[in-house]
């Protein structure tokens, strides 16, 4: 099990602390999610809160506590459960 943490440096491949569009879709293909670039664009856009171009790991904290569409990696705990 890897927390949110671990997953969100796993997804942030150059390591710079935020996400950005090439490393969000190189995610979407790890995951096989079979969907169009302006999916997984509208995905990223709901996302990016302030809409800057980049995920920051608040708004990863954010959206991962919503719930939505939260990828079936075995990264179950974030720490808020029980
Ligand atoms: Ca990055
Ligand atoms: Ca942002």
């Amino acid at each position: 099990m890897i927390s949110i943490r671990d997953y969100f440096n796993r997804i942030d491949g150059n390591g710079d602390g935020q996400i950005d569009q090439n490393e969000f879709r190189q995610l979407a293909q790890q995951l096989g999610l079979n969907r169009t670039e302006d999916v997984i664009d509208a995905v990223f856009g709901a996302i990016d809160a302030d809409g800057d171009g980049l995920i920051s790991r608040s708004e990863f904290r954010q959206w991962w506590d919503r719930g939505e569409m939260r990828p079936d990696t075995g990264a179950e705990d974030a720490g808020t459960m029980d």
